[in-house]
């Protein structure tokens, strides 16, 4: 047989670590566990009218979790097991929770999450992501950990990655050399390796942004939506729009064909919509490990230095020339 599987493929990878003492590996594990507790919830979520809605009390007489609730509980549970991770972050909850697992105080890494993004498509049926981002700490294994160990910038980053739950449910990510990607076969209950070294290719056809805010675009972007509209064969244009409003399935669709996606600053949202910590820092990472760009329009996103968990930064990813570009009309 030539499938491998996750747990399979983070154990050979381990000997690119030589010193390393297997908790990386064993945190990827865990990530991959939580997945596929998320994966089956996800599943499920088309049957509430037969389950019962979220937020109401079933017919069993149970609360009934929003999906991006049981997400959460689903990491911090699986975290707190592995107790390799001293503290999460994650979209969900204002501060950093210190965890409280039987080794978690010395666990060596924190985590930040965003367990379900792209909620408002959790009740329509359509794709959403997990995203997560590992970080070793800064403060003492054995001490209660601080702020500081989740507020760093993504160039510290240990490894990143994210599911999406498409058609099928796939785990991409990347520990600094290269992004591999597995899809989950329900019928063996494993993630296997379908994307070996994912490469996103250097230009692309596909521009993703919400155009609905267009009035409210810098002028950079709009000349560039301008620009995309028109035709010219020698560069490709028309370009191609493609908006889901998941940044997961967004994103993961671009890397694979090609393609730029943007979410800029607005007039209402000076800063943009996406968060620095759960969305912006582990998608950049994935897309330079994959040979892309990310760009906050004046700053590489791994440079920049948080200053609070929940910061919002203007996002412009995926295929280097396409980036570029932008960029270029953004000057
Ligand atoms: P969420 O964290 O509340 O789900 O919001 C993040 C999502 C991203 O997945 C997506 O790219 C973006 O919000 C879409 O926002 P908009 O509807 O403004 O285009
Ligand atoms: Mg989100």
């Amino acid at each position: 047989m030539s499938i491998t599987t996750l747990g399979q493929f983070i154990i050979e990878k381990q000997q690119d670590f030589p010193f390393a003492k297997g908790e990386l590996s064993r945190l990827l594990r865990d990530i991959g566990i939580a997945a596929k507790i998320i994966s089956r919830e996800v599943n499920k979520a088309g049957l509430t009218q037969i389950l019962g809605e979220y937020g109401s009390v079933n017919v069993q007489g149970e609360d009934v979790k929003k999906l991006d609730i049981i997400g959460n509980e689903t990491f911090i549970w699986a975290l707190e097991k592995g107790g390799e991770v001293c503290a999460m972050a994650s979209e969900e909850n204002d501060d950093m929770i210190p965890l409280r697992g039987a080794y978690s105080k010395n666990g060596k890494y924190v985590i930040c999450i965003d367990p379900l993004d792209g909620s408002s498509n959790i009740d329509v049926n359509v794709s959403i992501g997990t995203i997560f981002s590992v970080y070793r700490r800064i403060s003492e294994p054995g001490s209660e950990p601080t702020l500081n160990d989740v507020l760093q910038a993504g160039n510290k980053l240990v490894a990143a990655g994210y599911i999406v739950y498409g058609t099928s449910t796939m785990l991409v990510y990347s520990t600094g050399k290269g992004v591999s990607g597995f899809t989950l076969d329900p019928s063996i209950g494993e993630f296997c390796l379908s994307h070996p070294d994912i490469v996103t290719p250097t230009d692309g056809k596909v521009y993703s942004i919400n155009e609905g805010n267009a009035g409210e675009f810098p002028q950079g972007i709009t000349d560039y939506l301008k620009w995309v509209k028109e035709s010219d064969k020698a560069s490709n244009r028309p370009y191609t729009a493609r908006y889901i409003g998941s940044m997961v399935a967004d994103f993961h669709r671009n890397l694979l064909k090609g393609g730029v996606f943007i979410y800029p600053p607005t007039a209402k949202a000076p800063n943009g919509k996406l968060r620095l910590m759960f969305e912006c820092i582990p998608m950049a990472f994935i897309a330079e490990q994959a040979g892309g760009k990310a760009t906050t329009g004046t700053e590489r996103i791994l440079d920049v230095d948080p200053s609070e968990i929940h910061q919002r930064v203007p996002a412009i990813m995926g295929s280097k020339n396409m980036v570029d570009m932008v960029l270029e009309f953004m000057k």
